[in-house]
């Protein structure tokens, strides 16, 4: 309601013809009515005292969704903040490369038992009680170890796994996440939620949140894409910013020329849907020199980096990795 008041109190005086794109440009973002732009006045100095603490008109945007979500009365019994899990857990995190330059795109959150135990050990306890504080704990816990581990003048990127059955209302299940990214000073626009489309999902409820999360500034990722139910209906109805290619799809693609072939066309389709494709569970240099010779940029597997606990994996060593591979 504070950015609403703010809104509505806004300077009764119009902004400079030299400014009016960027205003516009604002609107849209706040989903203002583009009907009279230049009678909805905006508080120049309100806007740019958020933009210096938190560097990102993406973050303004979720805040007014959330205020709007909550004036709607957008809000269920469910929404607490995770802190009563019963499940401890911390995340390791896997790179993702970008092999056209070498340079780390994102780290992957990969949830881990407290001593290093797998996915496995942890996601065995998650069940329908506690499902939907797990999902939030995990975007906390990855959010507060990405800010302290990245290199904050880097662009690199945190992938999130969000759990879709986990999400009642998308802008009232994301306030915590906003919250933990506002202390820590996390930008939004350098997170990434991916998901994999599940049988029991309910599509239209899949597209609600993930194009809500887009409005609000997060990038977006179909993950374990050609495998299952994770495929061309949710692509034909919602192109995300990047579609993660199964590791199944990707293992012996060198030896392998129906993969080659289906992976070869999947690559132009989403080139002609501006949708950037990242192939996983690579594991040797055949299948990454493969997958360079195809033009693909985005790899993550084994042959890279392997996940590492509540740590980044050192990337010096992919110089000679990239060599064996030319
Ligand atoms: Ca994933």
């Amino acid at each position: 309601m504070r950015y609403q008041a703010a809104l509505r109190s806004a300077d009764a005086r119009p902004l400079p013809l030299r400014r009016m794109a960027r205003k516009e440009k604002i609107c849209r973002c706040l989903e203002i009515a583009p009907v009279a732009p230049r009678r909805i006045y905006i508080r120049r100095r309100y806007f740019m005292q958020l933009q210096r603490n938190f560097r990102a008109l993406p973050l303004i945007n979720a805040l007014w969704l959330i205020g709007r979500g909550a004036f709607m009365g957008i809000n269920c019994t469910g929404c607490r903040d995770g802190s009563d899990l019963d499940v401890a857990f911390s995340m390791a995190f896997q790179p993702i490369i970008d092999i056209s330059t070498g340079d780390v795109f994102a780290h992957e959150a990969l949830v881990r038992g407290l001593s290093g135990e797998g996915a496995g050990h942890v996601l065995g306890q998650i069940k329908d009680h506690n499902r939907y504080a797990f999902d939030q704990q995990c975007r906390v816990k990855a959010i507060e170890l990405a800010a302290t581990l990245f290199d904050r003048q880097a662009p690199t990127k945190l992938s999130i796994n969000f759990m879709p059955n986990a999400v009642y209302e998308p802008r009232a299940c994301i306030r915590v996440t906003l919250a933990t990214a506002m202390k820590t000073g996390f930008p939004l626009d350098r997170i990434i939620f991916e998901f994999t489309e599940d049988e029991r999902l309910d599509t239209a409820h899949v597209l609600h949140i993930l194009r809500t999360y887009r409005d609000m500034g997060f990038k977006t990722a179909i993950d374990d894409f050609g495998a299952g139910h994770a495929g061309l209906a949710l692509l034909s109805q919602f192109q995300p910013d990047i579609v993660k290619l199964d590791m199944e799809l990707i293992r012996d693609i060198d030896t392998n020329p129906v993969k080659r072939t289906i992976v070869r066309h999947t690559l132009a389709m989403l080139n002609d849907l501006g949708v950037v494709p990242l192939c996983e569970g690579v594991e040797t240099t055949g299948e990454l020199k493969v997958l360079r010779d195809l033009g693909v940029r985005l790899v993550q597997g084994y042959v890279l980096a392997r996940p590492t606990f509540e740590s980044l994996a050192a990337t010096a060593e992919l110089d000679g990795l990239f060599a064996t591979a030319a």
